[in-house]
């Protein structure tokens, strides 16, 4: 059966013929969390993204702290598609992370069932403000730490707690250059999501 999850190497351009249900998710967070990397790794087409060099315009504004190597950023946003099985298209919306763009949220939010947002621990602080995002427009969230090299790796619980997360938020661990994680973290939010349109609290 053709999905998207047998299909690493995107050679399904068409969405295939047994999908009945799409659903339009975000993946969130600020600035430098991985997000392009990661619909890069999930996407089975090959992702569309928009990314364009830093400028001055972010010194002081964008914590590039624990990027050294960071040199493009999203000004617009990444698109891509996962079949997550034969009947269920997930279509990935990466927002772009610099402060400048978070009234564009308003156009990417419409529409999505939720969000996953992408969190690096070594600037956790600076995850409030899109999580306050969500919240504002009602998109409901699970959150994954995208583990950078050099960070620490702290327990779930305390990155729950410095969040403040409600205890029914799921909250994972990924790596965002590997894709067996970042579909780990993406059905933890599909069951979450689904559960909710199920039995509405
Ligand atoms: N070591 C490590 N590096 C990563 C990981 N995920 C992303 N990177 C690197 O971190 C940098 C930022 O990743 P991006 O995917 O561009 O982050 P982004 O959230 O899309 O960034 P903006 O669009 O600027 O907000 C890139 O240089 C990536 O190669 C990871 O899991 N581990
Ligand atoms: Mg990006």
């Amino acid at each position: 059966m053709v999905s998207g999850l047998s299909r690493p190497d995107r050679v399904v351009e068409y969405v295939p013929e047994t999908v009945t249900r799409s659903v339009k998710l975000l993946v969130a967070g600020n600035f430098g969390v991985g997000k392009t990397t990661f619909v890069n790794s999930i996407s089975e087409i090959r992702p569309l993204r928009t990314e364009e060099t830093i400028t001055e315009a972010s010194i002081g504004v964008d914590d590039m702290a624990g990027l050294p190597g960071k040199t493009q950023t999203t000004v617009a946003m990444d698109f891509g598609r996962i079949t997550l099985n034969p009947t269920l298209a997930l279509y990935l919306f990466g927002t772009p992370g610099q402060q400048r763009f978070v009234p564009l949220w308003e156009e990417l939010a419409r529409g999505a069932l939720g969000a996953l947002v992408l969190v690096d621990t070594r600037r956790i602080d600076k995850s409030d403000e899109v999580l306050s995002v969500l919240e504002e427009r009602g998109v409901p969230y699970s959150v994954a730490v995208n583990q950078f090299d050099d960070a620490r790796a702290y327990p779930l619980e305390e990155v729950r707690d410095a969040l403040d997360l409600s205890p029914d938020t799921p909250l994972t661990n990924l790596d965002a250059r590997h894709r067996g994680t970042c579909l780990q973290s993406l059905i933890t939010l599909v069951e979450y999501l689904f559960h909710r349109v199920e039995a509405p609290v």
